[in-house]
């Protein structure tokens, strides 16, 4: 995975700070920029209680107010939600939450 090989480009960064320091702050925050891409993660789940559109909005709300998800797509037809998140939020914390609200995710459709 690519994500793994970053750290190593940081760690190797410094040696070569002398030569172009410029140069090195700009890839500096390119490997920053691609870190925080990489620390993103969607997954799928399977929602059988949706079934209607109070249902989906309710969950977009929901799952919107835990720290660290970035997008939310809830579908109807499909009985599934979408959720896009990063570091505060886990799976565990999206899960609970979607038990909480009454909306228990029943299977991991994609990762
Ligand atoms: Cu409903």
């Amino acid at each position: 995975m690519r994500g793994e090989l970053l750290p190593a480009a940081v760690r190797t960064a410094p040696a070569d700070m002398s030569a172009d320091a410029h140069h090195l702050c700009a890839a500096g925050r390119a490997i920053q920029k691609q870190e925080r891409v990489n620390k993103m993660t969607t997954v799928t789940y399977a929602i059988p209680a949706i079934h209607c559109g109070h249902c989906t909005h309710t969950i977009e709300m929901e799952l919107h107010e835990l720290a660290g998800v970035k997008d939310v797509k809830a579908d109807l037809q499909g009985k599934k939600v979408e959720v896009s998140f990063e570091p505060p939020a886990t799976e565990e914390k999206i899960k609970a939450l979607l038990a909480e609200i009454k909306y228990p995710a029943e299977g991991l459709l994609a990762l």
